[in-house]
């Protein structure tokens, strides 16, 4: 009789042991929802959210959605529908994220925003947002561009997805320190979606409407800037010299371009996002208060610091 009792309360036990060795190694399920794969800098962020999963023994639901916000919205229910521990969203554009975020916050599932930014009207509906500051990658941009010329001169404008806070706050940026240099002139700005390109198709028109009247293209990706130099090319003009360039990301691609010498100016924004956002994640389950605006730093490099930089660059 003892010995069964004994018996009862050592398999009692290790079972004990079991559930709570399982309970502390829980794979964690988590839902991202991408916006897409229009630019080397989003093609590096998807690697490094799903290569960071695969370290951490993270069970990764990646869902991407073609540029398009129904899309996310759709993803995000199945992921509430799968019952995943927490979501991880880059959201194409900042607003109508209401009614989506609502149905997770129901769901008691914690939300990240990854490397862009929303408009809601109640900032609980997220748990918090790890982006760079796009204001200032344009002011940084925009310093550049008014040393670069002189004080004087022309500029187009590449802007990204229009609605996408990467887009609208790095025009602003750009926009209001320009103005502190009054002669220098934004001849026009149109979007070119953040891919190579549409940037290339609206720099061809730019070209035919303003030709040599262009000292320097601002444009809020690389893609779009690469896109450019090839539109500048075929226009029989010589990009970095003919007229100036200044992108946004500082991926490997606009560094290659910068030794090349056909791209002046990068001002970097980080895409590797990956382990901070499940770092984040992981804080935000266990109930840990996180500061709202998780801000990366990012610095400009020009051309002639191109050459020594490129071997360290990440991405
Ligand atoms: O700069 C651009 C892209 O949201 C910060 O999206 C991101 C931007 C990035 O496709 O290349």
């Amino acid at each position: 009789m003892r010995k069964l009792w004994i018996f009862a309360l050592l398999v009692s036990l290790v079972a004990a042991f079991a559930g709570m060795a399982a309970a502390a190694e829980k794979t964690l399920v988590v839902g991202f929802s991408q916006i897409g794969a229009e630019s080397g800098w989003r093609t590096a962020e998807t690697d490094s959210v799903i290569s960071a999963a695969k370290e951490l023994g993270i069970d990764l639901k990646f869902s991407d959605a073609q540029q398009k916000q129904e899309n996310q919205i759709k993803a995000i229910r199945s992921f509430i529908a799968q019952g995943v521990d927490g979501i991880l969203l880059a959201p194409v554009v900042e607003t109508g994220w209401e009614p989506v975020l609502t149905e997770a916050q129901n769901a008691k599932i914690p939300v990240i925003l990854l490397d862009r930014g929303i408009t809601v009207n109640d900032d609980s509906l997220y748990v918090c947002k790890i982006t760079s500051d796009f204001v200032f990658e344009g002011r940084e941009a925009a310093k550049w561009v008014a040393k670069e010329l002189g004080g004087k001169g022309s500029v187009v404008q590449l802007q990204g997805t229009p609605g996408a806070s990467a887009a609208t706050e790095r025009q602003k940026g750009f926009e209001e320190e320009i103005a502190k240099t009054p002669d220098i002139k934004i001849l026009e700005s149109q979007t070119g979606d953040f891919t190579m390109e549409l940037g290339k198709q609206v720099m061809e028109a730019f070209l035919k409407k303003y030709g040599k009247d262009i000292n320097a293209v601002y444009a809020h990706n690389d893609d779009m800037g690469l896109g450019a130099i090839q539109a500048i090319k075929e226009a029989g003009l010589k990009p970095g010299e003919d007229i100036k360039i200044i992108t946004v990301d500082a991926t490997k691609a606009a560094f290659e371009a910068m030794v090349a010498g056909e791209m002046n100016a990068v001002v970097e924004c980080n895409p590797l996002l990956g382990p901070l956002a499940y770092e984040t994640l992981k804080k935000a389950i266990a109930g840990e208060k996180i500061d709202k605006w998780i801000v990366q730093k990012d610095e400009l490099f020009t051309k002639d610091q191109a050459a020594s930089v490129i071997g360290s660059r990440k991405y």
